[in-house]
């Protein structure tokens, strides 16, 4: 009885629902300052710039909660269907500004900290970007749980809290050197840690049957355990009061695990234990659209997927919730094949665990899952040597087969015995050794499968998976990726935002199809001299950020023409620095005279994966050329190389709203969207780009006059491999392409030294997989007109206008639509 009571609430103020402190400026300040003292336990006098930080973070916190609480509260009672996104990667970036703007709290923020004597831009600058993804993949999750937020859907967002996100990039001597990101050396205030609710992961071991009550059943043995420790991020919708959650787990070393160790005596081999365990979710793999076959990232992603599962099983659902009905219940997105076991997890924990008939489980299962595949390039399709999944995870792997040798049948009473197909489409592949095709898996398991662009989906349907298409049709569809407006128009682009809702009022944020409103306003020379005022002040903004993060200065009246990715062969980097070469070389020889370029700065942003040593080449001469251009004088200062390092979330935020001219120039048939060329579109630069991933739709909806094309369609592509590709040819034929090569290969622009570029050259005259050579002269032809095009500022102005009004199909929100409607059903909840 006694201890009943004690959990009984008996004051009204525990009973009563959390509550948000005042949506005053007085309130904010009271907040602000119990969180300084009573949080970072320091007064206003003596605080740091992190202490200020960290005590304004808890406030937003503080306003927020009630809502979470609410919605979670909530979402218990209604039990509505809802999205598990599953994904190894989040790449967030900053997060006060974001949640200011959410709860609707920026200028309350901003004049409360004025009236302590605190500038909220000096804090705005404390925060270290979570950099929990690599590229468009990790940033595209961010952007998801964004508009599912804003939509007012239920989504909770899985992945790992990695202690070091993707390294920091510094250059010496031109080169890239990597430094660990290590983004929580003074903590993040917007994490909470369960560690009282971790979930025990099992890793290796064995496999055994044992009878049940006259059943013959399997299990595992597994061989050691983990704890998954979940951190809980607040994910809010824009000013609509609603609170996702995003939870990512950290791994943590059991006790079982080295009380057995220390009980053996062996002190250091325990501790060798602990650091084992918890290396799992240390690090990111720093390598984009190639992935490593490493034992650890196999441990990352099960991890991950095992934990999420479990929280949904055993924590989200009622205990009496009956799995049969769990298709109506929830949907786990497979982002890319990086959590694709989570499917034969699934069915063990059905199987094994809640006993269920394998026929039963796997309709279950077959209705759980979705997949998305975001590449096309074979490297890049993920598997995993049967060696090393059946050492890790042995049951796994037998459930795996079992998938298998059911639908290999399926196949062949469907096709008869048509042997190379089933080798062909078999989850298990032979050569060069026998791998799990994780693509294949989550393409039998899927209730639905898309690809990320609409060329990217046809692609995958005809060329990479077209047995898959035949035997599962309709499960092949298409969703073109999207961005958030919140952060890449509203909160990066300040001023392009109040010009737009000055015009069209301020609803566009959530409804960005709005942004057609615009075209009317294109043809007003007033507005577009409003529009051109916002572009000046932007890269002023740039200039002011480039001069105090790396001293470099932005000359005024150039043409910004930016580039900024990962560096990957099929992106082309390549081509760009060729086209500098090439303006650089006609005027030092003569040919042109510096008085008639038109001023560019070309700015390029780009991470190599460390072990990438054509990528890091790359990187390498784009800063050689870079510091030999920018120093000769003979170009009057009209020809400019910007490479700064470390491009990372932060960063694009400035740099592109500041662009007038946005490189989009991968091979065809190469990239599988891209969401950074919907992110300039949409800020106002101009596209220079080939027919490929989403490029193709940004084109169609902005008009050919209000884009640049170039370079060899995918068919074309296809035709050229098939008669037999010879760069060296190409070097022949175009004077402008061998003068920029032989410059290259000259050693002028590394001190003469001719072997510091030659496998640059070479990789290019004697392979070229991306057709660099190919596709230059068109891609130089095409800059010229690009440069005849700027010269007429009023012009450039009314197409840059038009991008803005005719992109707001690639809002994210539109993104989540698209899935909710076609892959989920999963309305907004209440
Ligand atoms: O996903 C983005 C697309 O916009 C890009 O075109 C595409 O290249 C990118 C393994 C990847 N595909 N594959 C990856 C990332 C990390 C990794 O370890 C693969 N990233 C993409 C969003 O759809």
């Amino acid at each position: 009885l006694a201890s009943e009571s004690a959990t009984r609430a008996t004051h009204a103020l525990a009973l009563a629902p959390v509550t948000a402190p005042a949506s005053t400026v007085d309130g904010f300040v009271r907040e602000f300052l119990q969180n300084l003292n009573f949080n970072r336990g320091v007064a206003l006098s003596t605080s740091s710039a992190t202490d200020r930080y960290f005590a304004l973070a808890y406030t937003v916190r503080d306003y927020l909660m009630a809502r979470w609480l609410e919605d979670l509260r909530r979402q218990r009672e209604v039990q509505a269907k809802g999205v598990a996104y599953l994904s190894a990667e989040y790449l967030l970036g900053r997060q006060l500004d974001n949640n200011l703007l959410a709860s609707g709290l920026t200028d309350i923020a901003s004049e409360a900290l004025a009236s302590c004597g605190i500038d909220l831009d000096d804090l705005r600058q404390q925060e270290v970007e979570p950099g929990l993804g690599n590229g468009g993949l990790g940033r595209l999750a961010a952007c998801f749980i964004d508009s599912l937020a804003t939509l007012g859907v239920p989504n909770t967002g899985y992945g790992i809290r990695y202690e070091y996100g993707i390294f920091r990039q510094t250059f010496e001597d031109g080169q890239q050197v990597e430094q660990p990101d290590s983004w929580l050396a003074y903590g993040s205030p917007w994490e909470f840690p369960h560690p009282e609710a971790a979930q025990t992961i099992s890793f290796g071991g064995h496999t055994e049957t044992y009878d049940d009550g006259g059943v013959q059943r399997s299990r595992w043995v597994p061989g050691w355990n983990v704890q998954a420790v979940p951190y809980n991020y607040m994910v809010p919708g824009y000013q609509n009061g609603r609170v996702n959650t995003l939870r990512l787990w950290s791994a943590k070393a059991t006790n079982s695990f080295d009380l057995r160790v220390f009980n053996s005596g062996d002190y250091e081999e325990a501790v060798r234990a602990q650091t084992f365990a918890e290396n799992i979710s240390k690090v990111l793999y720093p390598e984009d659209s190639t992935p490593q076959g490493k034992e650890l990232r196999l441990q990352q992603q099960y991890f991950f997927v095992a934990a999420s599962i479990k929280d949904f099983l055993d924590v989200t659902l009622p205990k009496d919730f009956d799995l049969t009905k769990l298709p109506d219940r929830i949907i786990f997105q497979l982002n890319d094949t990086h959590p694709v076991i989570a499917v034969p997890e699934l069915m063990r924990v059905l199987v094994d665990e809640k006993k269920m008939e394998w026929e039963d489980a796997w309709a279950i299962t077959q209705k759980c899952f979705a997949y998305t595949c975001h590449t096309l390039l074979p490297e890049a399709l993920e598997v995993w040597s049967v060696d090393l999944l059946g050492h890790l995870l042995p049951r796994h792997l037998e459930i795996i087969y079992r998938i298998n040798d059911d639908f290999l049948d399926a196949v062949r009473e469907r096709f008869g015995d048509d042997e190379m197909r089933i080798r062909d489409m078999s989850i298990i592949g032979e050569h060069p050794v026998r791998s799990v095709r994780m693509a294949y898996l989550a393409t039998v398991a899927g209730a639905k499968v898309n690809g990320v662009a609409e060329l990217h989906s046809q692609l995958l349907r005809e060329k990479v998976l077209p047995d898959f298409d035949e035997f599962f049709p309709g499960k092949f569809t298409n969703v073109t990726n999207g961005v958030t407006p919140r952060r890449f128009v509203r909160l990066a682009n300040p001023e392009l935002s109040a010009l737009i809702t000055d015009a069209l009022g301020s609803g566009w944020v959530t409804d960005l199809e709005r942004l057609r409103e615009l075209e009317t306003h294109a043809e007003d020379p007033e507005f577009r001299a409003r529009f051109a005022e916002v572009k000046a002040a932007n890269k002023r903004r740039l200039s002011a950020v480039l001069r105090e993060r790396d001293g470099f200065e932005v000359s005024d009246g150039h043409m910004l023409d930016v580039m900024v990715k990962r560096l990957h062969e099929y992106k082309r980097q390549m081509l760009k620095i060729l086209h500098v070469v090439t303006q650089y070389e006609s005027v030092i020889s003569g040919r042109v005279v510096a008085a008639d370029l038109q001023p560019r700065t070309a700015i390029f942003g780009a991470k190599a994966a460390p072990g990438y040593a054509m990528a890091k080449n790359i990187i390498h001469l784009i800063n050689a050329v870079g510091s030999v251009v920018n120093a000769d004088t003979r170009l009057e200062g009209r020809l400019k190389v910007l490479f700064p390092p470390n491009y990372n979330v932060t960063l694009a935020e400035r740099v592109i709203p500041a662009a007038d001219l946005s490189e989009q120039i991968s091979l065809a048939g190469k990239e599988a969207s891209g969401t950074g060329n919907m992110k300039f579109a949409l800020n106002g630069a101009l596209t220079i780009g080939t027919d490929d991933g989403a490029n193709v739709e940004i084109r169609e909806l902005v008009g050919d006059e209000n884009f640049f094309l170039f370079g060899m369609s995918e068919p074309e592509v296809e035709a050229l491999w098939a008669r037999g590709y010879k760069p060296a040819e190409f070097y022949q034929a175009d004077d402008n392409l061998r003068r920029a090569l032989d410059l290259i290969a000259s050693g002028a622009f590394s001190r003469g030294d001719r072997s510091t570029f030659e496998p640059i050259v070479s990789n290019l005259l004697y392979d070229d997989r991306f057709m660099v050579l190919a596709d230059y002269s068109s891609y130089i032809a095409e800059q010229v007109k690009v440069d005849a095009a700027y010269a007429d500022q009023d012009a450039w102005n009314r197409s840059a206008i038009l991008n803005v009004a005719r992109t707001g199909f690639f809002s994210s929100d539109r993104s989540m639509r698209d899935y909710i409607d076609r892959i989920w059903h999963t309305p907004p909840s209440f």
